[in-house]
């Protein structure tokens, strides 16, 4: 925890920015509540084990870290700041996001079933917020619907949530005040409520990460808050690829990944190289009986997954979304397609009416990808290109929703420091080799002017 960076919450109480934040809570109070701890570094932290309270296997956030808590009476006290964070998406581009705690998603919040939990919440954005602990048990005063279920929590207040962890499994927060904005601002983080007893479905190795989405026009920082679904940036935890941290598993460990999704649409997560069951969702623990073998699970909205997997094929494992799309970075979506079109001397004719147009696509997309690079072609600032990262064997042609699953022999138990690349056993890699392909006879595509149209005119219909 050494990159985590302490604060005395006196210490911000003599910063302008704070004033506001301190104002809210007596002098009492404020002695009593945790110091406030904020992180500032986007990539993944070392598990946090428990130094007080009941034992448990601590989860692994991607990218991501979890919030340290006080004792006070048997009760675990956290305390999470909403504010403005700048999080850097991926080398090469940062976002001015609304989080917690310095980043955004906030940090993992993990308790074991049967605590007493008691979490404040002070709010440094400039308008009132709530926390909602989504799929928890709890009073109904607890829940976090600004309104509904309680007053919001205005700029410069603190609120206190108390109930008692009832139900293990994986669960998520986020606002209920201003939601669309503030969720499209970043505002979310993971809980993991861990069973009382350690050896209920235990696993060597236990992974959690929220998807999410934004929307940044290239040059720009801050997300465009009414998008609805034309997002450009698809993210786990707030990191587009190649700014997402490897999985990193030792082989036959028994890993677990929970996926929760918080965007606008589905998200079907697909693993390569092993089958995997989903042993949980925010509902509970699905019973052995009731799961069957997917190579990819589907995540709505508002929905949480649990995977499981025996780890026993080493290498580097692709582990993504399988929509294309989120698979790519900010750069290019609205480009026509032109595969097959020669675009020979169109270029000039183009580039007199647009002086910066790249002809682009006429075998495909992935000539972008090697364009850019030679050529060395500027981009806008503070974006990604569509398609990015490199591999041992050449350009991945990725971005967003996209990392790999290092499986690898002989890692020691906690170790999740990045392997490198894999190094694979002589003649089991796909090669190119010399063949004579017979030639095949083919009718020959129409010649010009030979080519009869029919054309159909449009007709009033419905129904589609
Ligand atoms: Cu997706």
């Amino acid at each position: 925890m050494t990159t985590m960076d302490r604060r005395n919450f006196f210490k911000y109480a003599g910063l302008g920015m704070a004033g506001v934040a301190v104002s809210a809570v007596s002098k009492v109070a404020l002695a009593a509540i945790p110091e406030i701890i904020t992180s500032e570094v986007a990539n993944t932290q070392e598990p946090l084990y428990p130094g007080t309270g009941r034992p448990y296997q601590p989860v692994v956030t991607l990218n991501g870290w979890s919030l340290p808590w006080k004792m006070n009476n048997g009760v675990k006290e956290f305390h999470l700041v909403a504010e403005p964070v700048v999080r850097e998406i991926a080398p090469g581009m940062k976002a001015n996001l609304w989080g917690y705690n310095g980043q955004s998603p906030g940090p993992t919040i993990e308790v074991v079933e049967g605590d007493r939990v008691r979490i404040f919440v002070t709010n440094r954005l400039p308008e009132k917020t709530s926390v909602h602990w989504h799929g928890q048990r709890l009073p109904n005063g607890m829940d976090g619907v600004s309104g509904l279920t309680q007053a919001a929590i205005e700029p410069g207040k603190t609120f206190v949530y108390e109930f008692e962890a009832k139900r293990p499994g994986t669960f998520m927060y986020h606002p209920h005040a201003d939601e669309m904005l503030q969720m499209a601002m970043g505002m979310m983080g993971s809980w993991i409520t861990h069973p009382k007893n350690p050896k209920f479905m235990p696993v060597d190795r236990d992974f959690v990460f929220l998807l999410n989405a934004y929307d940044i026009e290239p040059g720009s920082f801050t997300p465009k808050v009414n998008t609805m679904l034309d997002f450009n940036l698809w993210t786990w935890n707030s990191r587009a690829f190649p700014g997402i941290d490897p999985i990193v598993v030792r082989k036959d460990d028994r890993v677990r990944i929970r996926v929760g999704n918080l965007t606008m649409t589905n998200h079907p997560i697909h693993l390569h190289g092993h089958e995997f069951e989903v042993t949980g969702t925010d509902g509970g623990w699905v019973p052995k009986t009731a799961r069957w073998p997917e190579v990819t699970t589907d995540v709505a909205v508002g929905q949480m997954r649990a995977i499981e997997f025996i780890a026993n094929e080493p290498g580097d494992w692709a582990f993504h979304c399988h929509k294309s799309h989120h698979t790519m970075n900010a750069m290019g979506h609205s480009f026509p397609t032109m595969i097959g079109v020669k675009q020979g001397d169109l270029m000039k004719k183009i580039t007199n009416l647009v002086p910066d147009y790249m002809p682009m696509g006429e075998t495909g997309m992935s000539e972008m990808t090697d364009m850019s690079e030679m050529m060395d072609v500027p981009l806008p600032k503070n974006t990604l290109p569509m398609m990015m990262g490199n591999g041992q064997f050449g350009s991945l042609e990725m971005g967003g929703m996209f990392t790999t699953v290092k499986v690898r022999d002989g890692l020691a138990k906690n170790d999740y420091k990045n392997p490198g690349d894999y190094k694979n056993p002589s003649g089991t890699v796909a090669h190119a080799v010399e063949v004579d392909l017979t030639k095949v006879e083919r009718q020959k595509p129409h010649a010009e002017g030979e080519l009869e149209v029919n054309v159909r005119k449009p007709i009033n219909h419905s129904g589609h």
